[in-house]
């Protein structure tokens, strides 16, 4: 038996942290055994690349080793996690994924969407996130609400105009592909926001 792969994406601050243990309830209320983890991380070795990939002491790092660095750290992760729970028929929730690379390296930094597939086909082989909740918020909302909660990260120093890129990558990567990407407007109440991925888990299960 295997299991079922699902993501959680969108621009910074726009409430995934806050969401991710909501959506693992009502995964486990559901029946499933969970694991829940996070790119780039989730080992030990994805961690380290985290902390090169977002602190400040690699500032002006170039795109092609960002890339790689995030490809490097899920290639780790694939391997020591997310394909093993998989296998043992267990349901993975991954905060971020490969949706995030299209969005930010692709998007964000200007790459081509060839070297990317490349690199996915490379390091996941055929595996696809099942369903992805895109919360959605506008850069502005984003950027102040992730601007209170800490200080900003090396991509959280990126000018609005990235974000804006990013968010539109997003966006039409939804529209081409809306049976797996299902779109959340983020920028509502909690109340509201959780209502809308309730409503989108209740469909997804149905036929799950
Ligand atoms: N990255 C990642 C790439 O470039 N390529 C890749 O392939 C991958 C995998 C990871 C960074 O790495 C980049 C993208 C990222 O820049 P991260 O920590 O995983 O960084 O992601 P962040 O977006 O930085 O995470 P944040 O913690 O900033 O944002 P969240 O988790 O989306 O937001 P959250 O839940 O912390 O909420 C922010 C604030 O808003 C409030 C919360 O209480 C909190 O204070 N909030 C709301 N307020 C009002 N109404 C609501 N509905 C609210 N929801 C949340």
């Amino acid at each position: 038996m295997s299991g079922c792969f699902i993501t959680v994406e969108g621009i910074e601050g726009v409430g995934k942290t806050t969401n991710i243990e909501f959506i693992a309830s009502l995964l486990q209320k559901a029946g499933k055994e969970l694991v829940l983890t996070r790119e780039p991380g989730g080992t030990s070795l994805g961690e380290d690349v985290r902390e090169l990939l977002l602190g400040h002491k690699h500032d002006g790092m170039s795109r092609d080793a960002e890339l790689l660095l995030m490809f490097a750290a899920r290639a780790e992760h694939l391997d020591k996690i997310v394909n093993p729970a998989l296998e043992e028929g267990k349901w993975v929730l991954c905060d971020r994924f490969t949706d995030a690379t299209y969005a930010y390296q692709g998007g964000g930094r200007g790459f081509d969407t060839a070297p990317i597939e490349i690199l996915e086909n490379l390091v996941q082989g055929e595996l696809r996130p099942a369903l992805t909740l895109l919360l959605d918020v506008s850069v502005e909302v984003g950027l102040d609400r992730a601007g209170k909660r800490s200080e900003p990260d090396r991509f959280e120093k990126e000018k609005h105009d990235f974000f804006e890129r990013v968010r539109q990558t997003y966006l039409q990567r939804a529209q081409a592909d809306s049976q797996r990407m299902v779109v959340i407007d983020a920028s509502q109440s909690l109340e509201n926001v959780q209502s809308q991925i309730q409503a989108a888990l209740t469909d997804f299960l149905a036929s799950h």
